[in-house]
């Protein structure tokens, strides 16, 4: 049976894909390229880096590295003006339950995130007991769709990626926790994530049921 949970942050436990949005809406419209909720969904769970290569590309433009780091700067510096605004009011809802059923019957949980940011945003909305392990876009050199982020999660955990239970609101990360032979969780538009072994609209739709069957689970 299934031993461990690993979350994505940005669109499972709060919703910072829409600061992500503002940002990269702001940054592609200052270089004449557009940018709207279906491009912007291509870019959930994706690094930074490879995020700013994407909207290079569907706008056929090449800049200099220099240019690329300073963009990619002011990006974070308006994503974190929002972030720093956050508060516990911003954990979607139905997150706090689940994380407190699985503290209190001692399952074993990870982040497994791709944002250099994640440690900030979790103090910020004072999430950071809740998990034993995790492992951002600091800790990793291949980003989601390669499951390295939840291997090393698995990894310090003390759990085969068998075992393992990811929850993930991205296209790139269902597809990294697939390639891993975890259980995918798609939290969201089911459309989005047809690949998922479940799909749920978000917590409030997870209860201690749920839980189990997630558990009981063989892929
Ligand atoms: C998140 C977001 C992505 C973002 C990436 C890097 O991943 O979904 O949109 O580009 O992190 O974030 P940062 O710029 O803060 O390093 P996740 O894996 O938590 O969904
Ligand atoms: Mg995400």
């Amino acid at each position: 049976f299934k031993k461990a949970f690993i979350f994505d942050l940005d669109g499972v436990i709060v919703d910072t894909a829409k600061f992500h949005f503002l940002a990269w809406k702001n940054l592609a419209e200052s270089l004449n390229i557009s940018f709207s909720e279906e491009e912007n969904e291509q870019l959930k769970g994706v690094s930074r880096i490879n995020s700013l290569e994407k909207i290079l590309k569907w706008g056929n433009k090449t800049i200099s590295e220099e240019k690329f780091n300073s963009l990619m700067a002011k990006k974070n510096e308006e994503y974190l003006s929002y972030v720093d605004n956050m508060s516990k009011e911003d954990i979607l809802p139905g997150v706090l339950n689940t994380l407190e059923y699985l503290k209190e019957n001692n399952y074993q949980v990870a982040l497994g995130s791709a944002s250099k940011n994640a440690r900030r945003i979790l103090n910020k909305v004072g999430l950071n007991s809740y998990f034993d392990h995790i492992v951002d876009g600091n800790e990793v050199s291949k980003a989601k769709p390669d499951p390295e982020v939840f291997l090393k999660g698995c990894d310090l955990l003390g759990v085969e990626p068998k075992d393992a239970i990811v929850f993930e609101d991205s296209q790139a990360g269902i597809k990294a926790a697939n390639t891993a032979e975890m259980t995918s969780v798609g939290i969201g538009e089911e459309s989005n994530l047809k690949e998922a072994d479940f799909n749920f609209e978000g917590f409030s739709e997870i209860n201690q049921e749920t839980i189990q069957t997630l558990i009981n689970f063989k892929k």
